[in-house]
């Protein structure tokens, strides 16, 4: 008798311990007529082309339930072996962001003035970003997207995640894509390193700062930088 060596009999031997996967029929999936998703897909594409980082945040209070969608909308995103390695910490009380602030303008400071190579600073000057980050006290909300590096079973074992930088990558603009749907905006800041944030915000050490995301309203005389977005020839191929 031969023995069958494929893959497809290896894999079945190597799980034959572990329970039989469960499968539901795929919910609320609608196929739509071609004209009705060019229409779909031109307007949200409109939408999303008029997203713009500013830096220049109102004062004004976003009420909590829209940063728990925002939230929620994130963690739509697909993740590898859907493990969902996003922890999203949102932060409203005044004290906690003075606190943020002063320890990422420290921070960046260090980076502006010394870390960051002349290289770099090119890069960044048409962004006119610098070390004050006020947009950290003028938000009403801060939200800090950690990743999840590694699980921890009761027992304090870890559980291995896996692609953590893909999958919060991914609820990252889904979190973005949701803020600016709903008619507010959203700074992606990387006050790097970030070691402080979990520190300050008392999070596990299987857990890493990746972004900081001030969300609210423009202010009146918000401004941009003048940039081009490339276009799709530049960022597409077909074949
Ligand atoms: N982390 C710094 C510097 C910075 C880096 C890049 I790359 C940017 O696109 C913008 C800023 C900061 O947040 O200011």
């Amino acid at each position: 008798m031969s023995v069958d060596t494929s893959p497809a009999a290896d894999y079945k031997a190597l799980t034959r311990h572990l329970p039989e996967p469960k499968f539901v029929p795929l919910p609320h999936y609608r196929r739509r007529p071609e004209a009705e998703m060019l229409a779909a897909a031109r307007a949200f594409y409109a939408e999303m082309d008029q997203r713009r980082t500013t830096r220049h945040f109102a004062t004004d209070a976003v009420p909590r339930e829209l940063i728990e969608l925002a939230i929620r909308t994130a963690g739509t995103a697909p993740s590898g072996a859907h493990r969902q390695p996003w922890r999203f910490v949102a932060i409203a009380d005044a004290e906690l962001k003075r606190r943020i602030r002063v320890a990422t303008e420290e921070e960046e400071y260090k980076t502006y003035s010394g870390r960051m190579t002349d290289e770099w600073r090119e890069a960044l000057h048409p962004l006119g970003t610098d070390h004050v980050k006020e947009h950290l006290t003028d938000a009403p909300w801060v939200v800090v997207l950690f990743a999840e590096k590694y699980g921890l079973r009761a027992d304090g074992s870890h559980r291995k995640n896996y692609y953590v930088d893909e999958s919060v990558g991914i609820a990252a603009g889904l979190f973005i894509a949701a803020i600016h749907r709903m008619g507010l905006v959203t700074l992606t800041h990387t006050p790097n390193p970030m070691g402080f944030l979990r520190d300050l915000l008392g999070r596990g050490t299987n857990e890493k700062a990746v972004l900081v995301l001030p969300v609210g309203y423009p202010r009146a005389d918000a401004q941009v930088p003048d940039l081009q977005r490339l276009p799709l020839e530049a960022i597409a191929q077909f074949k």
